[in-house]
This record gives C-alpha cells, sequence and structure tokens, in this order.
C-alpha cells in the first residue's frame, strides 16, 4: 500500500502541503488555572473529564511557563510574540502601541486568509468588572475579523453567596473586584459569562467549519468570584473536608519581602475555614469551566473537524491555593509560575511532554504546523518537533517576571531561581526543585550553592539583555 501513497504524494505535493496548511486552531484557555488543579495533572480531588479527555490525545506539557504572572503582561505577551520586557507592557494594556503594524497572534492567521475570532477574554480584560460590563477590555481590535463578549452577573448571581477575604466578622455583603467571593449560585449554566461564552463558540465552529480559523474561546473561571451553578459545589463540600496544603513552621523566616505573595491568609484574614472554603470555591469554578470546555469539544467533534483542528488549552498563569499560606497569583514560586498546556495536533501521538516551554511557543509553533512562515521578529521557539513524543531541550530554561515585585525567574529542569530587582537588590530565591519540589527550603544565601546563584544571576542578566535586543 505504501507506494501508492508515495505516488500520490510525489504526484500532488500542492495538494498535501496546501491541506497541511489548512489546519483550524482553537485556542482555550481559562483564566488564572492552576495545573494542580486539574486531574490530568494529578489532582486527586478536582475531576477535569474533558481537560483529561483532550489530554489523552494530546501532548500535555509537566514543565510550561507563562511569561508573567498576572493576566496582563502575560496576555499581551503571548499574543504580540515578545517578552514583556521586550514590549515594555508589563501592566494590564494591549500591545498594539508597541509593536505597531507587525501582526499579533491571530492577526497573523487572520492576514493568511484564516477567519479569526474571540469570544470573551483573550487579551485583558478585568474580571469581574469587565464581564459585567460587558466591554472589549484592553482588546486588540486588529486582530479579529470578529469578536463576541459574553457578559454574567459574576458576583451578582443569584444564589448562596460569601465575601472570604477581609471580612473575619462575616458582617460584609458579597463585593466585586478582585476578591474572594464564593457564589454557589442558582439558575442555568447559560446565564453565566462562561456558559456564554461556550455557546457562541460552539456555534462559531457549526458556522465555520468551511473555512480556516482561528478561534480563541477565553473562559473566565477560576478567576475570582468563585461563582459556579450549585451542582459544581457538591463534590467539594462539606468544605471543612478539603485538605490545605501543609505548612512548615517559619515557611517565610527565608522568603524576601518581595517574594512574601500580595496575598496571604494573613493579609486575607482568612481562618481555616475560609481557606477550606475558598479552596472548595476554586475546584468548583474549575468543574464548571471543564464542563464548558466539554461542549467546546463536542462541537469539534459533531462539526467533524478534530482531524483538522489544533486544540490548544493553557491558562495566562497559574495560582496559589494556599501553599506557604500563598494565594492568587503574582508570587514567581512554581504554582503560579507554571501553566498547564495541552497541545493536540492531528495524527501526532498522545504524549506528556517534560521539555521546558513558554506560552510565548505557542504563535511560532502553530504557525509552523499550518505551514506559515514563522514571522522573524518574534521571540518564541517552534516546538513542534516536541509532538512527535520527543522529550528533548529545546530551551535551558523558562523566563517569566513578576513586574508588580520587580521579580524574574529563571526555571531550569533542576533549579528556580528568582530574583527582586535587576541588581538583585530586593533579594533571591533559590530552589532545589528535585530535592525540593514544594519550594519550603530557600538555598540563594547558603554558601554551598553560591556559584549556583552566581551561575544563575549572569544567565537571568544575559537574557534579559537578549529580550531588550529586539526590532521594537
Ligand atoms: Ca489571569
Amino acid at each position: 500500500m505504501r507506494w501508492y501513497v508515495l505516488i500520490a504524494l510525489s504526484c500532488f505535493p500542492a495538494l498535501v502541503s496546501s491541506a497541511a496548511e489548512r489546519y483550524n486552531v482553537l485556542f482555550i484557555i481559562s483564566d488564572d488555572l492552576t495545573a494542580t488543579a486539574l486531574s490530568c495533572y494529578g489532582n486527586p480531588v478536582c475531576q477535569t473529564p474533558n481537560i483529561d479527555s483532550l489530554a489523552a490525545r494530546g501532548t500535555r506539557f509537566t514543565r510550561a511557563y507563562c511569561q508573567g504572572t498576572y493576566c496582563g503582561p502575560s496576555r499581551a505577551s503571548f499574543l504580540s510574540g515578545y517578552y514583556p520586557h521586550a514590549t515594555g507592557v508589563l501592566g494590564y494594556s494591549n500591545p498594539r502601541p508597541q509593536i505597531g503594524d507587525r501582526p499579533t497572534w491571530p492577526q497573523y492567521f487572520k492576514e493568511n486568509g484564516y477567519y479569526s475570532a474571540r469570544v470573551s477574554k483573550i487579551f485583558h480584560m478585568g474580571v469581574p468588572g469587565g464581564i459585567e460590563g460587558g466591554g472589549n477590555g484592553a482588546d486588540d481590535a486588529r486582530s479579529w475579523t470578529q469578536r463576541f463578549n459574553s457578559p454574567g452577573p459574576e458576583w451578582q448571581a443569584p444564589g448562596d453567596g460569601e465575601t472570604l477575604e477581609n471580612n473575619p466578622n462575616g458582617t460584609q455583603p458579597v463585593v466585586g473586584g478582585n476578591t474572594f467571593v464564593v457564589v454557589e449560585a442558582d439558575g442555568t449554566e447559560g446565564v453565566h459569562s462562561d456558559g456564554k461564552t461556550a455557546d457562541k463558540a460552539c456555534e462559531l465552529i457549526r458556522d465555520h467549519s468551511g473555512k480556516p480559523f482561528w478561534l480563541g474561546v477565553g473562559f473566565v473561571r477560576p478567576h475570582v468570584p468563585f461563582v459556579a451553578p450549585r451542582r459544581y459545589f457538591g463534590a467539594f463540600k462539606p468544605y471543612a473536608n478539603n485538605i490545605l496544603p501543609r505548612q512548615l513552621a517559619g515557611d517565610w523566616d527565608d522568603i524576601p519581602q518581595a517574594g512574601i505573595n500580595y496575598k496571604t491568609s494573613v493579609n486575607m484574614q482568612m481562618d481555616i475555614r475560609r481557606q477550606k472554603k475558598a479552596l472548595g470555591g476554586y475546584y468548583a469554578s474549575v468543574a464548571f469551566m471543564d464542563a464548558q470546555v466539554g461542549k467546546v469539544l463536542d462541537a469539534l467533534r459533531r462539526a467533524g473537524l478534530e482531524e483538522k483542528t489544533i486544540v490548544i488549552f493553557t491558562s495566562d498563569h497559574g495560582y496559589h491555593l494556599g501553599e506557604h499560606n500563598f494565594w492568587a497569583k503574582v508570587s514567581l514560586h512554581e504554582e503560579s509560575a507554571a501553566v498547564p498546556l495541552i497541545v493536540c495536533v492531528p495524527g501526532k501521538p498522545p504524549a506528556v511532554c517534560e521539555s521546558i516551554v513558554e506560552l510565548l511557543d505557542l504563535y511560532p509553533t502553530t504557525a509552523s504546523l499550518c505551514g506559515l512562515e514563522v514571522p522573524e521578529q518574534i521571540q518564541g521557539i517552534d516546538i513542534s518537533g516536541l509532538l512527535d513524543g520527543g522529550n528533548w531541550k529545546v530551551r535551558d530554561a523558562a523566563f517569566s517576571v513578576a513586574p508588580s515585585r520587580r521579580g524574574f525567574l529563571i526555571r531550569e529542569p533542576r533549579w528556580a531561581y528568582i530574583q527582586y530587582r535587576e541588581d538583585a537588590a530586593g533579594g533571591r530565591e533559590l530552589y532545589d526543585m528535585d530535592a525540593d519540589p514544594q519550594q519550603y527550603h530557600n538555598l540563594a544565601d547558603v554558601p554551598q550553592h553560591a556559584s549556583v546563584v552566581a551561575r544563575l544571576e549572569a544567565a537571568l542578566a544575559r537574557k534579559l539583555a537578549d529580550v531588550r535586543r529586539n526590532d521594537l
């Protein structure tokens, strides 16, 4: 049989290559999702069967890192193709003024004949404020053929709500903003932002099955407020049964001030009951989001597009769920800097890949897989070779930043090196990830590791200089 195939290939090379070029890209991104909350990444409590099913047929990356540990810089980075310190977009704006006419990731596909659309949050949007209002947030209009917002009630959803943060007496009502609030909501999935996002994404997949698309589907959960239909909470109640991470006595003593996260059990005044409820609320939000992912994957299957579509699932950064008594993002510790990343390409074998990769690699990788020239100026690496089942080194280390902390992370397979301020005046952290994956013991000031610190400090300075050497 094989020589027939060879003849077919050699007679119609243009046909074959154009078929390869016409993969759709379905980019699904959850907001503030730590990999540790997914069952395919080993969480024993929070079950995510739909994301797991994608992982079972794609490549699941165990060492994928964001470039900025909160929404604004992370999204501006992987969408523009540049590190945060290349564009200088360290806050909550879109990168258009900095990149000029250079195409963003979806725009590049649009300019190559794709229908390009986003549903809800792809570039930065405030959650919950920007979702309640239904606006475009820090979006970039030139990236899209069409764009759709998914307004939802967020913290105002009817149901049983509680403000957990800075509410020790329980006297505060349920509030909006970037606040730890749990709402066990009445009503259907469709009233919530993510329910609407899934429905619109399914409709777009159905309606655009005849033309290649780059479709960004942005779910806002599990970003606070932890709002989901009531039935998703059942698995995590009673909340008192939820197990918090082990705390080490004196854990903060060896962490520089800048490394104590901006939200902690202490400054949020969350007692153990509230912490356990926060964990349950987060997991319920993840379970709800997973169910919406399932709807979108079903729509793709029903449209007969599974064999024509690259599916990516990820998050903009990770999240702390009580490790070191830290909560939320911004921290450069592992839970916050690592992201879940699953890439499913038709015809590639299922795999688990331990190579270090970055979200910045998605733009060049999808361009390459779709037969498009990889734009020369962008700073990620085409990692498509890893999708054939390899576990080789495409980069020495991942690079991530927390601009609000003036923090930098160099993450090698064995070492995690964190430095605050470019001259390290804000302090350092060094963790041996083989011996201490929980990052309990900062080795930066241990004399025996001085040469490792010196090497990584030099590597960080070199990386930052590389990042700043660009065409902008
Ligand atoms: Ca986020």
